[in-house]
């Protein structure tokens, strides 16, 4: 081979390979995320990192093994600033970075998953026991250089803790998002399969660079259209991008599907008929697309069809898709999240907080192996913050999943900056005590405290069309922090924080621990003007405006008034033993904690209790008191991150910096409009003044629900 003719080849593909980097992203736009791979500006630093990646050492056609390798060209193009050449073998050279795929000693502790990175000799080896472990750990190298962290002893080895690890996209078939608040869907379905849109394979980029190993990409309000040959092979050319990213498709199922797509005339799925129906339709599927990652189910929930429609179980619905799968490696991934509107009036102890779990834990034991069930982290619906689903814990012989909202359909669309790492973590740390102290949310969800054969983390996704993937630049770091804490929930929100920031914003040492103190005090500051004591659900229609005081729809748990109970005498939900009761759904330990309302911590007060206006809390002021203090302090925070956010400008990209300089704008001034809709409402129960020295608000009840109403027109 002539060696020279190559090296100016390797050299031309490099430089045709930056030139359409910078093609796609000429200012700061927030385009490419996390992945920006910057010239880094410490010329000893850079000398130094370059002296151990003078070459990649990467041989055979593993389409992963290659996505790996040109990652690591590309990351290390951008940051050192030259062209690293790709060499099938390391041979006797040193001083380079070599990928292997390995089931040696070396890599027996690791998961398929999993990578090792060894400095030996000066070299530094990425290993992995798959190409996607080895993928993972390329992409863990360059998050070192990244965050400049040292690489000459580097020694890191990683597997991730839960084995599946994806998005839901609520995505629907006309190109918008249920609940989506940058822009239009990622997918052009109109487009596909001819077209595959360039950004598709960024997506794939920033997904593998997490750990994220799969896509729901449609809406579980799913249409039957996603099941038809016409967008089976749309979605073909979707999982034909990903694959060589270790990412693997699935699709939500309309379950009413054999009715009105097969033209049977049930969807009962103990009818033999239907039945054959779903084995024809998964073999299909398989067909068009062979590593198919399974199918995701909203059944019976908020009027999507369901195996109930015919006196069926979930079980029922749940196995008859598991027998259709069972040919292939696909799952069943069958959602909890579950409640009928007969439920809320029927009965005096009737509680929608209570219906996953009255559903459900009968039912345990009875799914299918290639089941799991995906429950939302909190028992209600992706709130502020809610106490975890005490579901988890109460079915140790189904593998239960976990379900969080990246995006911030409750949290402040795009216009709030709310660092969602502390809720998800809150959540995953908190003690269900099933079998005595320390079984936390996380161990059952990572299977180790009831051996679950399957294990997964889901997070509704915040990413579209925008520009800059999911509007709000800060929003792009609860995409990142979701796919970190999926692969090792273990990590601390703040250290992700300050991971996200230095890959993505700045690595100004000052400028860095004050955005990330920001982030991490955004959601409880929004927790305070939004939904403070464990209030919930106060929203108008779009769930964009506070409207506390809406007390009609069609059914009662879809009103505000049915969550807070504002009456003459209090406010909250009474879930005790003189209530509903759901507190009984809780482990002995864990209702100790929140049975009493004197010692009942308040971030979870309200969710359980009926306190009386002028009853006295923990913190020595009385219910109204204590509200207030919360909606007023929490609104005049939103100042003081607008003042901290000012000060990082020197060290921020002119154009993100304004860009979250003027949301935070908003978010002031719809902090101050949630504030004074609650205190305005909840004073005509209370009748007690405003204390100080916090100020009346500007304006009445009455203009502020004008405000809303404009939300509501249509
Ligand atoms: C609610 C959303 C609704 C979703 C539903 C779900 O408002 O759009 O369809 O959750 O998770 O929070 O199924």
């Amino acid at each position: 081979m002539n060696y020279k003719l190559a090296g100016g080849f390797i050299a031309l593909c490099l430089l045709l390979l930056t030139n359409a980097f910078a093609q796609t992203s000429p200012v700061e736009d927030g385009y490419r995320l996390w992945l920006k791979y910057d010239l880094i500006g410490d010329v000893a630093k850079r000398q130094a990192y370059a002296r151990s990646a003078q070459f990649i050492a990467s041989s055979g056609t593993d389409p992963i093994l290659k996505t790996a390798t040109r990652e690591l060209q590309l990351g290390l193009q951008g940051l050192l600033g030259k062209a690293i050449p790709v060499l099938t073998s390391a041979g006797n050279r040193t001083g380079g970075i070599v990928l292997t795929v390995t089931t040696g000693t070396d890599s027996q502790s690791l998961a398929p998953e999993g990578y090792r990175i060894s400095a030996n000799n000066r070299t530094i080896t990425i290993s992995g026991k798959t190409s996607a472990g080895v993928l993972y750990g390329a992409f863990a190298l360059l998050r070192q250089l990244q965050t400049q962290q040292p690489l000459e002893a580097i020694s890191l080895t990683s597997s991730p803790k839960v084995q599946f690890r994806m998005l839901n996209h609520w995505d629907n078939v006309d190109g918008s998002v249920e609940r989506g608040y940058a822009g239009m869907s990622l997918w052009k379905w109109y487009e596909l399969p001819e077209r595959v849109d360039p950004r598709y394979r960024d997506y794939a980029r920033a997904n593998a660079s997490l750990g994220i190993n799969g896509t729901v990409v449609n809406n579980v309000n799913a249409s039957a259209r996603f099941m038809t040959a016409e967008y089976l092979q749309k979605v073909a050319a979707l999982a034909d991008v990903f694959r060589p990213y270790g990412i693997k498709v699935y699709l939500s199922v309309y379950f009413a599907a054999p009715k009105t797509l097969g033209g049977l005339k049930t969807s009962d799925p103990l009818d033999p008929q239907v039945r054959k129906w779903w084995a024809d339709k998964v073999k299909e599927i398989y067909q068009t697309i062979p590593d198919f990652g399974g199918l995701l189910v909203k059944a019976n929930s908020e009027g999507e069809p369901g195996p109930q429609d015919y006196g069926r179980t979930h079980a029922d619905g749940a196995n008859m898709l598991a027998e259709a799968m069972k040919p292939y490696d696909g799952v069943i991934i069958w959602r909890a999240f579950v409640y009928k509107a007969a439920d809320t009036s029927d009965r005096p102890t009737a509680d929608r907080f209570k219906a996953a779990h009255e559903e459900f834990t009968p039912l345990d034991g009875q799914f299918d192996k290639k089941v799991i069930v995906q429950v939302k982290n909190g028992p209600i619906d992706f709130q502020p913050r809610e106490p975890f689903s005490p579901l988890f814990g109460n079915m140790p012989k189904t593998p239960l999943g976990i379900e969080f909202q990246i995006t911030q359909e409750y949290l402040g669309f795009a216009t709030h900056m709310v660092y969602e790492a502390p809720l998800f973590k809150e959540c995953l740390e908190a003690d269900t005590y099933v079998n005595g102290k320390g079984s936390t949310v996380a161990s059952i969800v990572d299977g180790s405290l009831h051996r679950y054969s399957k294990t997964l983390m889901a997070g509704v996704a915040n990413a579209g069309s925008a520009r800059n993937w999911t509007g709000h630049p800060m929003a792009q770091a609860n995409w990142y922090a979701f796919g970190r804490l999926a692969w090792d929930h273990t990590l601390s929100s703040e250290a992700i924080a300050r991971e996200w920031i230095a890959m993505t914003l700045t690595q100004d040492r000052q400028a860095t621990s004050r955005i990330a103190n920001l982030m991490m005090k955004s959601r409880d500051i929004y927790v305070d003007y939004n939904t403070p004591i464990g209030l919930s659900r106060p929203w108008s229609g779009v769930h964009f405006a506070p409207e506390p005081w809406q007390n009609r729809s069609s059914r009662p748990d879809w009103t505000a008034v049915y969550y807070h109970r504002a009456d003459s005498l209090g406010l909250g939900f009474d879930r005790t033993a003189s209530g509903s009761n759901a507190l009984a759904q809780y482990r002995p330990d864990v209702r100790r904690q929140w049975e009493d309302p004197k010692t009942c911590p308040l971030p979870y007060l309200l969710w359980f209790h009926h306190v009386p206006w002028t009853q006295k809390l923990s913190s020595g002021k009385t219910l109204w008191t204590e509200l207030c203090t919360r909606f007023y302090t929490g609104a005049d925070s939103v100042r003081w991150m607008q003042q901290e956010w000012a000060l990082v400008k020197p060290a921020v990209d002119p154009a993100i910096h304004a860009d979250v300089s003027a949301r935070l704008a908003t978010q002031h001034k719809e902090a101050i409009w949630w504030r004074d809709a609650w205190v305005l409402y909840l004073q005509t129960f209370a009748k007690e003044p405003i204390p100080a020295p916090f100020k009346k608000p500007d304006r009445n009840l009455e203009e502020v629900q004008q405000l809303v109403n404009i939300y509501l027109l249509r």
